[in-house]
């Protein structure tokens, strides 16, 4: 069973759900560390007041004995307190759907001229069951060594310039933890706060930058052999897959077509005394890649950027039509967030790792986590001796 999940639940409905299947038996679930990362979701300077209704918490339904998985589906769930999709009057119906949103071309595909259904399907509500997920996964990671960190890297015109290194991590996660848009640069993470405080004060709202690193893999996970079984490729996926992202980057992304070839490519080196790392001595100067070489982890750090656009609920409305008259009229305000940037970079670094979590089980799979540490450590010291 390859690793995967599926999330349920609507922006206002009971509950959310996530159900995880393919994780080993064996393995320690650490629900505080999934807690802590809901709460992380929760944050950031912009959001809006369901926030302050929201306390999330991850709740075990199965697969889980005495805090070990059983190998079985695992269950998750968390409660929402603002349930209200079965009352009429406070959920009402929609009829200006807003640009940007899902209303649109939601509500013809479901064939009403009431958006109110397609609001609740496409909510990025849901991505608290996402972090929650693959905070589950990110419990096997931790356990090999493997570490997704992911940040807001800027938004109009602050953008911060960030070395991530695994002898920095701690102190960029203190002051990623420590800021108010989840920025690890002060500055920048001012000037965030600046630009999404004076479009709360015009009724606008601010996208952004978020990126992620993943320190620690090994070399080989992915394949080159098929275009579904490229790394690269199953990562833009998750990333996109994020409510409201329009565009996924690996290292330098974009910017490779500005350069020629020789200032792209990361030059290869060897150093014996540095095959404990997981390059496996194998060095890079530089990580253009983003550690992903023909689909694969190259032993350098993985590193995916993600644009989020805007919040298409804007207080000020913008140009729609009613659906039931098609009149022209200013699009329909629902309670929501100024910016929620901050709040999916933590989605992003866990859909990253999930999806990493997937290509190391990919590699090393075992009934038992046992089975898959020895089949990782394996693998290590045969790449050691080639
Ligand atoms: C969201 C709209 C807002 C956000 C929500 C996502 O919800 P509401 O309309 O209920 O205020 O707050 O995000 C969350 C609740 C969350 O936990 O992230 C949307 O339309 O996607």
């Amino acid at each position: 069973m390859p690793l995967r999940y599926r999330t349920a639940g609507e922006s206002h409905g009971p509950a959310l759900i996530a159900l995880v299947e393919g994780l080993p038996a064996g393995l320690r679930v650490d629900t505080d560390w999934i807690d802590a990362e809901l709460a992380r979701r929760q944050g950031g300077y912009g959001r809006g007041a369901r926030q302050r209704i929201e306390t999330d918490r991850v709740r075990i339904l199965s697969g889980v004995r005495q805090g070990i998985t059983l190998g079985s589906p695992i269950a998750l769930e968390i409660v929402n307190a603002d349930s209200r999709i079965d009352d009429p009057v406070r959920t009402p119906p929609v009829h200006q759907p807003r640009p940007g949103h899902a209303d649109l071309a939601g509500s013809v595909k479901w064939l009403t001229n009431d958006c109110r259904g397609t609001l609740e399907r496409a909510s990025a509500r849901e991505t608290a069951a996402r972090v929650a997920a693959g905070a589950l996964a990110g419990c096997m990671l931790r356990e090999v060594g493997i570490e997704a960190f992911g940040f807001v890297l800027g938004a109009i015109d602050a953008f911060a310039n960030i070395e991530v290194e695994a002898a920095s991590l701690a102190a960029l996660r203190a002051a990623r933890d420590g800021a108010q848009v989840a920025c690890p640069c002060p500055t920048t993470d001012a000037r965030l706060v600046e630009h999404i405080h004076a479009a709360k004060v015009a009724q606008d709202t601010v996208g952004g930058l978020c990126r992620v690193h993943v320190l620690g893999c090994p070399i080989g996970l992915g394949s080159c052999v098929a275009a579904d079984e490229r790394l690269d490729a199953r990562l833009a996926m998750a990333v996109m897959g994020i409510q409201a992202f329009k565009a996924v980057e690996i290292g330098l992304g974009r910017e490779c077509a500005l350069r020629f070839g020789s200032q792209v490519h990361d030059p290869i080196a060897f150093d014996a005394s540095r095959s404990g790392e997981p390059h496996l001595g194998y060095l890079r100067p530089t990580n253009h890649a983003g550690g992903l070489e023909g689909g694969m982890t190259n032993g350098m750090p993985v590193v995916v950027t993600g644009t989020m656009k805007p919040i298409a609920t804007l207080l000020q409305g913008l140009p729609s039509v009613d659906l039931r008259t098609k009149a022209a009229t200013r699009s329909q305000y629902e309670r929501s967030d100024i910016s929620a940037v901050a709040a999916a970079s933590v989605v992003m670094e866990h859909a990253v790792g999930f999806e990493i979590a997937r290509a190391f089980l990919e590699k090393f799979g075992g009934d038992t986590w046992d089975q898959v540490r020895a089949s990782h450590d394996r693998f290590l010291s045969a790449a050691r001796t080639l």
